[in-house]
């Protein structure tokens, strides 16, 4: 049974540097998707916000030239709406890997704009805590900035 939460989850969504040239086609996408965008800003993470953000990581063999890579320019951090926002995200998305994403699901923004394994163009949060503990990360000023109501953005 849904409730209202389900209805409205809230998930964070990142354009990584190498997905920076298409972010227009990656907002399009999102926004043709009934994701709904309710913030947005632009960053640069520096190399110890981008193995902050990706600490779960921290044992992979991948881990370093994943902190490079999110530190090598800026990006664009989202939070989206919807309902089941969290899998449709994942969904749109696609395969870790832009080789995978390219057979599996050939539509996924990865397939259209990744380039390998690390350089996959986008981000989304996996689970409810990580969504959640990803938004505070990017927008925790804004959730509790007295401007807050500039953010009211009417859904639906
Ligand atoms: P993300 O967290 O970025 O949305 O990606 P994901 O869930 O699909 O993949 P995850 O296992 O969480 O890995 C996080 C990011 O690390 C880089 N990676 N590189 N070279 C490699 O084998 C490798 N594997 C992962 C990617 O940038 C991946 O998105
Ligand atoms: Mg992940």
């Amino acid at each position: 049974r849904r409730n209202l939460q389900q209805l409205q989850e809230r998930t964070l969504a990142l354009i990584k540097p190498d997905g920076i040239p298409y972010m227009g086609k990656i907002i399009e996408a999102i926004c043709c998707s009934g994701l709904i965008i309710k913030q947005l800003r632009m960053c640069k993470l520096s190399r110890g916000q981008a193995k902050d953000f990706y600490k779960a990581h921290m044992d992979k063999p991948f881990f370093e030239e994943l902190a490079n890579h999110m530190s090598s320019g800026p990006c664009v951090a989202m939070e989206l709406v919807a309902e089941d926002a969290i899998a449709k995200w994942r969904l749109l998305l696609g395969p870790t890997s832009t080789e995978v994403a390219r057979m599996k699901a050939p539509s996924s923004i990865r397939a259209n704009f990744g380039t390998d394994s690390t350089r996959n163009a986008v981000h989304g949060a996996d689970s409810y805590d990580s969504a959640r503990r990803e938004a505070h990360f990017f927008f925790a000023d804004r959730m509790f900035a007295p401007c807050a109501k500039f953010f009211n953005v009417t859904l639906g």
